[in-house]
């Protein structure tokens, strides 16, 4: 089977300080992330060679076809790979302000305006009870773009929504610099947003 591989990321460990400082971002990426690459690929060898030859896309939204004894496995470092491959590029040195276009359209229709988005993005986020993640996603049955807390790993995709924006607020990716303090993480966070990358993801689902 092809496996799963650990993505580069598309600047250096120490390019989104200081918001996210090098050390955090050196073992977030090659021992986190890279963790739940390996357990993903190890959890797949157990799955018959359907399963095994899926995009992660495909696997994530037709979870339930995983069989059942390995499935909590394939969900959780699924969702891990999948999830951090879409948190890294999300953020840039040259990022923060606000999306314009038809992203800024949409986040105004679904929220009221760009400032109502991000205290609810940040006010929810803040609060998920242990480990997890706050997404901006794209539900195509309403056609929205709409905000959801998910716990640990779990990938919006396996609801079937389109991620656009997450925000990983387990400990590890902040607790070297913030310590307890999840909410100044939040705050320093939006100044690395990409929103370019963010707007390019929305604009693939229209
Ligand atoms: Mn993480």
């Amino acid at each position: 089977m092809a496996k799963h591989e650990l993505p580069s990321l598309p600047y250096a460990y120490d390019a989104l300080e200081p918001h996210i400082d090098a050390k955090t971002m050196e073992i977030h990426h090659t021992k986190h992330h890279n963790a739940y690459t390996d357990k993903l690929n190890a959890a797949l060898e157990k799955c018959p060679s359907d399963i095994q030859n899926m995009g992660i896309d495909e696997l994530l939204s037709s979870i339930k076809s995983v069989p059942e004894q390995v499935r909590g496995a394939v969900n959780f470092n699924g969702g891990g790979f999948d999830n951090h491959a879409l948190f890294w590029p999300s953020m840039s040195a040259s990022g923060g302000g606000e999306p314009g276009g038809a992203l800024g359209d949409a986040i105004s229709a679904s929220f009221g305006s760009f400032a109502d988005f991000k205290e609810k993005f940040s006010s929810t986020t803040a609060v998920i009870q242990g480990s997890g993640w706050g997404w901006l996603v794209f539900n195509k049955s309403s056609s929205a773009v709409e905000y959801v807390a998910m716990p640990n790993q779990d990938s919006p995709k396996t609801r079937g929504l389109v991620p656009l924006l997450g925000l990983d607020v387990w400990e590890h990716a902040y607790y070297l610099n913030y310590q307890n303090r999840r909410p100044d993480y939040i705050s320093a966070w939006w100044n690395v947003v990409n929103w370019d990358e963010v707007s390019d993801r929305f604009s693939k689902t229209q």
